[in-house]
């Protein structure tokens, strides 16, 4: 493949809620761009976009897909992204290496949480953008309810640059508001427009043109002087309307009947920036933001921004070049990292097919296998020119599950498998929580876990159950106890003996576990003592209560005694940990909680339902802070009230709110709740 000149090239990203086109739509223009011979269904599993089993199966995206085609000399790097609010990782990717969006809203459904979601992550990108009103030709379709809806959520700035010919069953086509020309069928035929819908787009189109003439002086001075403006001056008005995000143009169509698609790509190619419109953002050595001005005569910037884990292929590591050039079979180097990096045979993608390139040049994007330390968000560039583009910024995992591996072969696999995974997905997290001995695996929501385990079977052949975590409860005594042990057997010659005096203390919560030496007088050789102590700590790993390590104490050794012949170090710690489960019996113990911060970020109409929700949850609410129609929601909640809140918080907001938890510190629980804990140990026991 030829290298694109900057202007000639289109990075754009497909958003949407969940089912509304976006994958049907990618493959409807792939094939009307002559990149694919064979138009892809979704229903049937065909499509280049969703190639993958697990995507496949659900019938949904997962992964976000590479999908390039050319139009009019022009090469449309047209990215798919996963709908599913699990994977917004992938979206955030996307929109990071993307100039320019198309929203997806489907005509039946209209604005959904998800389509309010990707807007926002767009606003917040400053992308230039469209919305594509998709499903024409369903039942329910309606263009004009829709168009308000879009209108009364995103403002009058979401102005149509077409309009339907039909609905429904009945859809035919679309009227272009600019060339006042009608467009029917598959492949489009250019036609008059239908002398029903004439009045209709005359005052539509006037509203465009307003709006493109407003965006320059001399633009309005002719409009509102009567002049007519010519196609030029409406479409560079239009373009730049379109680029400041003063206008959002609205276009329709029907993605699996492919109708309106060659207007789309028209547009794209028409109103949508070039890499070369769009300032390349990067971090200064003293950590500031700066801009630089994106050149293929320049050296090499690229930004990693997705890494699939293939058992076969090896790591796969997609990027976007900013600056320069990336060159097959070459040696970068990795500006995050610190290090140089062998660059093997570079790839365009398009979904799964690889086709090998030379070269891979500013505003253009690639893929190269085998990379060895390089990550997602990291920057390759040449080692004589360091620069560091500013990283991808997703969200922090905040759903966790234990993975419990099926069977001893499961087990051995795990590991390895599950660093695969969290490198391929920066919103995974794996992590061993030693006080449960578990293996927690951490994401976005339910679903995102549940494909994880999914992935982990089909590519790496490990089984694996998720479970709630366990919570990591702690105990600790409220009073000062003394306690002695003493360890004596006489079986035959040789016999045991081992005698220990504790003194046990309570500590402020967060001290964990102290050990003290104050025998005096050799009453305990000094050599038995580290065994006093290992038996100390071995014991406090289940307090007397319900089994959990025990924190928070001061153990004093202060006397004891021994026998020349029968002492060891093994009678010692048992005489320890005799002592100190003693000590903890007469200590007043109390189970300790784990407390977490948890911030939550909801539409501010939520607030009111997730403040009751969070009162049941045994919540301190710390603060609030509204802002831009979200409110931010502090509160301290013990974890085992919120070990599944990514699904509560789902259903109260029906996936508009966000949140991240973080460990603050353990409180005493009350006792109606430690009774409870209490109790379950025990039962579990029996
Ligand atoms: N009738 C109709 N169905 C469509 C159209 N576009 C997509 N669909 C169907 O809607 C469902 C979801 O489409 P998909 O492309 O996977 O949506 P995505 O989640 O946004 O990628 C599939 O069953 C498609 O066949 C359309 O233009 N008309
Ligand atoms: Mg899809």
């Amino acid at each position: 493949m030829e290298q694109y000149r900057l202007e000639d090239i289109r990075n754009l990203v497909l958003l949407s809620h969940s089912g509304a086109g976006k994958t049907s739509l990618a493959e409807a223009i792939l094939f009307a761009a002559g990149a694919v011979t064979r138009l892809g269904k979704v229903d049937d599993g065909t499509t280049t976009s969703d190639y993958d089993p697990d995507e496949i199966k659900r019938q949904i995206s997962i992964s976000l897909a590479m999908l390039p085609c050319e139009w009019k000399k022009t090469k449309i790097n047209l990215i798919d992204t996963p709908g599913y609010s699990d994977f917004v990782g992938e979206v955030k990717g996307a929109v990071r290496v993307s100039e320019g969006a198309v929203i997806v809203v489907c005509a039946a459904s209209g604005v959904e949480v998800g389509t309010e979601q990707v807007w926002e992550y767009s606003e917040a990108a400053k992308l230039p953008r469209f919305i594509f009103i998709n499903k024409m030709d369903r039942e329910n379709a309606d263009f004009y309810k829709t168009l308000e809806q879009i209108q009364s959520e995103f403002g009058p700035k979401c102005l149509p640059l077409q309009i339907p010919i039909g609905s429904q069953s009945d859809f035919q086509g679309i009227v272009d508001l600019l060339t006042m020309k009608s467009y029917v069928g598959s492949p489009a035929k250019e036609g008059d427009i239908p002398s029903s819908e004439q009045a209709r787009a005359e005052s539509f189109r006037e509203k465009v043109v307003e709006a493109a003439a407003e965006i320059d002086d001399s633009l309005i001075e002719k409009y509102l002087g009567g002049e007519e403006l010519s196609m030029k001056e409406l479409g560079d008005g239009l373009r730049q309307a379109t680029m400041m995000g003063k206008i959002v143009p609205v276009l329709t169509g029907s993605a699996t009947k492919s109708i309106g698609v060659t207007s789309l790509l028209d547009a794209i190619y028409s109103y949508l920036p070039s890499p070369e419109e769009r300032d390349v953002v990067i971090i200064s050595d003293s950590n500031k933001r700066e801009t630089i001005k994106p050149s293929q005569d320049a050296p090499l910037a690229a930004l990693v921004f997705k890494t699939s884990a293939d058992p076969y292929v090896g790591k796969l590591t997609y990027f976007r070049v900013y600056t320069g050039a990336i060159d097959s079979n070459s040696q970068v180097w990795n500006t995050v990292q610190g290090a140089a990096e062998r660059v093997g045979q570079l790839f365009t993608l398009r979904g799964k097919i690889q086709e090998p390139v030379p070269k891979v040049g500013a505003g253009d994007m690639g893929a190269v296998a085998k990379l060895s330390l390089t990550g997602t968000g990291d920057t390759l560039c040449n080692q004589s020119k360091p620069m560091k583009l500013a990283p991808i910024e997703f969200p922090a995992p905040a759903f966790s599950g234990a993975v419990h591996p099926k069977t001893k072969a499961d087990l051995d696999k795990l590991g390895a498998a599950l660093t695969r995974l969290a490198e391929e997905d920066p919103t995974l997290q794996v992590r061993r929580e030693a006080d449960t001995n578990e293996t927690i695996l951490s994401g976005i929501g339910e679903t995102h876990l549940a494909v994880a385990a999914e992935k982990m079977l089909r590519k790496f052949g490990v089984g694996v159950r998720l479970e709630t975590p366990r919570v990591p409860y702690k105990e600790t005594i409220t009073a000062s106890a003394k306690a002695e042990y003493k360890h004596k057997k006489q079986t035959g010659g040789h016999g045991q003996y081992g005698h220990v005096l504790l003194e046990l203390e309570p500590l402020p919560r967060g001290s964990g576990l102290e050990f003290v030496d104050k025998v005096v007088g050799g009453r305990i050789p000094k050599n038995y003592i580290p065994s006093v102590e290992k038996g100390v700590n071995e014991a406090a790993q289940e307090g007397v209560l319900a089994r959990y390590p025990v924190v928070d104490l001061r153990a004093r050794v202060y006397d004891g005694s021994f026998h020349p012949v029968d002492s060891s170090d093994i009678c010692f710690k048992i005489a320890g940990a005799g002592a100190l489960k003693k000590g903890l019996s007469s200590g007043q113990s109390i189970l300790l909680e784990p407390i977490v911060n948890i911030r939550v970020r909801v539409p501010e109409d939520f607030t009111g339902d997730i403040i009751g929700d969070l009162n049941t949850k045994r919540a301190r609410v710390l603060g609030m802070n509204p802002e831009d129609g979200f409110n931010t929601i502090d509160a301290q909640v013990p974890l085992a009230e919120v070990m599944r809140y990514a699904v509560d918080l789902k259903s109260i907001t029906q996936g508009r709110g966000s949140y991240s938890v973080e460990f603050s510190h353990y409180e005493e629980a009350p006792a109606h709740v430690a009774q409870k804990i209490i109790a379950e140990r025990q039962a579990e026991k029996a």
